[in-house]
């Protein structure tokens, strides 16, 4: 094991927001690895930052009518705060238009050019004449030569994944005029790749470099070796490192012929790495060539397919020519992530971005990233739908992680008044590992100990589906032992017995609110918050419970206070989904197409402010539902307003089972005047939405919105 680990994630280029392929290619599988590091008391660093330069931003700003400098401001802030939402915890999240990126990006440049790592040479470039500029990279498409995809750019192919050189391209255009371009002479310095093509085949094939094994090339994914090794048959060439630019990095212009010249965005991005350490350890009093330097450091870079070729050979290449830096031990790619059986594509609108998912999904962020995982591209492409969004969601967070959950902290609420009981730990019960097993306590601390470590594996295998598909089993074996024992049958004839089982339920929760902090870090506060048993602190918390179940201790100790249950995770309803499906593709908004089939209420009357002011709406949460004899459609409620705790009678029995309702927020029409219903008083009234069919929705504030503030 290493000392420590320098996480990267691809720095996404500050040309527009994020899109879950993103999400799911590079940032969550690096947040989650990361996050479970942390965990388990590992010593990293997470880094990532706006990519500034390139023609991605250039054609950006010419298409918008702006400045680059004003793409990248606005796309920085955007991506940042994307990011911060959707709960990617970077240790610094940099950009590379900052000056300390700049000079080291340039000294990286001085260095290479002194050790003789470029060819120098003038060579025919194509040259736009309408527009008077040199076409590079994403400056010129045309048919790629190796999968015949018309739409290939002057450095990459985004179909087949191929690296290029705009002279490779068959048929090329100008992406600024549309004009076909000329060929004219320029200078430029060219990494001398060639050179690097033997030690690179043998440290991508063996995990070799200078005779040291620094990797085990069987824990590189096969997709990522065989595009490097297909690459590589193709023999490397000499690489341009600079362009005729007017934007990006300055060649240090010291040296003769630099002016006018910029350093090749793909130079000075993946330096965009260093430089985001060096001001992580500027702004943190550490030393940044720990990270770089030290053979004891895990560099991991995470990134989409894409990039593979950049990652795995290019960078590697400037490290080594630069010397002293350390190599990757492993660039774990994701594949892509589909779309409704479509590709993602950002001009075509047909994407889901992450800020929108935010903004109308408040409260539900791990939701996403729960699809997202289970969805993720980890060897092959894979596929989002809204259907499938929804089902995970109801199916496997609503139905297995949270009803769990709830039971279980419900239950002692209503047998321990919410203190942990004590147990006769040598009791029997029914395991909920398997049907018709007993289990005893101690042996199932073991398996969940078990299940703990297999997780972790599964992780630091960059196996994130297979990881979360063992935590999901820990909730799911919770249910079955629940099930099996049916603590609300037996707690009048064996109490004892049900201690044991509630207890242990308890251990496997909060077992749970450590494991589910790498995948889903939002739900695990709020269930540190239901067990009261304080915020993770991202510092061996994972590694301090594994201590005490191998030596047999439980997690949650008798006599411990547990706090209120909370939905953990809430139903997604049809509509909301049919709506973001309507979304796609950028075409009518959503309520226009939903308009054509839907029939709506006709407006009320119009009334005055004054009217409304007279409503003291509040909101509340529900803490206990019964049925009401004799009445179909009346649940009884317990609403905590805050301030006071209501009975309120609510006419949604047939829509909703009392355990579903615990614990749902709401909101409530508090000063209705009290009514007798069936010989008991309703002070108030729960709102809901209803839509055609009849269905009801509850109306609530975001998660975790304190009770008894008003609505205006
Ligand atoms: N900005 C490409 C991309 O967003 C690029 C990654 C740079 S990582 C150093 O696909
Ligand atoms: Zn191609």
């Amino acid at each position: 094991m290493k000392k420590r680990y320098l996480v990267t994630a691809a720095l996404p280029y500050a040309n527009g927001p994020l899109h879950i392929g993103h999400l799911a290619g590079a940032y969550l599988p690096a947040d989650i690895y990361v996050r479970y590091l942390r965990l388990m008391g590992r010593e990293v660093v997470f880094v990532c930052g706006s990519d500034e330069h390139g023609a991605a931003i250039t054609v950006k700003a010419r298409k918008e009518g702006t400045t680059p400098q004003a793409v990248v401001d606005q796309y920085h802030t955007v991506l940042k705060d994307t990011f911060e939402k959707i709960g990617i915890d970077f240790d610094i999240y940099h950009r590379t238009s900052a000056p300390i990126h700049h000079e080291t990006s340039q000294d990286f440049f001085r260095k290479l050019l002194q050790k003789g790592a470029f060819l120098e040479e003038t060579t025919e470039q194509y040259f736009d004449e309408v527009a008077g500029q040199f076409l590079a990279d994403r400056y010129i498409v045309g048919t790629c030569p190796v999968c015949a995809n018309p739409e290939a750019y002057g450095d990459q192919c985004e179909k087949c994944g191929s690296a290029l050189s705009p002279t490779d391209l068959i048929d090329p255009k100008s992406m600024l005029s549309g004009s076909v371009p000329v060929k004219r002479p320029t200078k430029h310095w060219f990494l001398r790749l060639d050179q690097h093509e033997a030690w690179l085949r043998e440290w991508i094939n063996t995990g070799v470099a200078d005779g040291k094994q620094l990797h085990n090339p069987a824990d590189w994914k096969n997709h990522v070796l065989g595009q490097c090794n297909s690459w590589l048959d193709q023999g490397l060439q000499p690489r341009a490192m600079t362009r005729d630019l007017d934007w990006g990095v300055d060649v240090p212009q010291e040296i003769p012929g630099a002016e006018g010249k910029k350093l090749y965005v793909w130079l000075d991005a993946p330096i965009g790495y260093i430089s985001a350490t060096r001001q992580w350890a500027l702004d943190n009093g550490k030393d940044w060539e720990t990270y770089w330097k030290n053979d004891d450091t895990a560099l991991v870079h995470f990134i989409g397919k894409d990039n593979i070729v950049f990652h795995c050979l290019i960078f590697p290449a400037i490290l080594k020519a630069h010397g002293d830096y350390i190599l990757p031990v492993n660039v774990p790619a994701n594949q892509f992530l589909n779309l409704e059986g479509r590709k993602l594509s950002t001009s075509k609108n047909w994407a889901v971005w992450v800020h929108e998912y935010c903004a109308e999904f408040k409260g539900q962020e791990d939701a996403l990233r729960y699809n997202m995982v289970k969805k993720m591209p980890e060897q092959a492409d894979s596929e989002f739908t809204w259907k499938g969004f929804q089902e995970t969601n109801n199916n496997e967070l609503v139905n297995n992680l949270a009803n769990f959950v709830n039971r279980v902290l419900v239950l002692s609420h209503k047998y321990y008044a919410g203190i942990v009981p004590a147990i006769n730990p040598d009791l029997d019960f029914k395991s909920g590992w398997e049907t018709d097993k007993t289990g005893s306590y101690d042996q199932e601390l073991s398996l969940l100990y078990g299940k703990l470590r297999e997780m972790g594996t599964e992780i630091e295998r960059f196996n994130f589906r297979e990881a979360l598909r063992i935590v999901m089993e820990i909730s799911g074996a919770g249910n079955a032992l629940l099930q099996f024992n049916e603590p609300w049958k037996t707690v009048k004839d064996t109490p004892e017995t049900v201690k044991v089982v509630l207890n242990l339920a308890l251990q496997y929760v909060a077992v749970l609110s450590v494991a589910i902090r790498p995948f889903l870090p939002f739900s695990a506060n709020r269930l540190r918050k239901m067990l009261n048993l304080g915020l993770l602190r991202d510092k061996g918390d994972l590694l301090a419970i594994l201590n005490e179940l191998v030596e047999g201790n439980p997690i949650v100790l008798p006599n411990h206070a547990l706090g209120q249950s909370e939905h953990l995770f809430s139903r997604i309803p049809d509509e909301v989904i049919e709506a973001q499906i309507a979304k796609l593709g950028g075409g009518a908004p959503a309520t226009a197409s939903a308009a054509e089939k839907t029939t709506y209420e006709p407006m009320k009357d119009t009334i005055q402010y004054d009217d409304f002011a007279k409503m003291d709406i509040r909101t509340g949460k529900i803490l206990t539902a019964e049925k009401m004899e004799k009445s179909k459609k009346l649940l009884k409620l317990s609403v905590d307003l805050g301030f006071e705790t209501r009975t309120i009678l609510s006419g949604i029995a047939e829509h909703f089972s009392p355990e579903e309702v615990v614990g749902q927020q709401v909101l409530v029409l508090a000063n209705l005047a009290p009514r007798p219903m069936m010989g008991v008083e309703s002070q108030g009234m729960i709102l809901m939405a209803e839509n055609e069919e009849g269905k009801l929705s509850f109306v609530s504030p975001a998660t975790g919105w304190p009770n008894g503030f008003g609505v205006k």
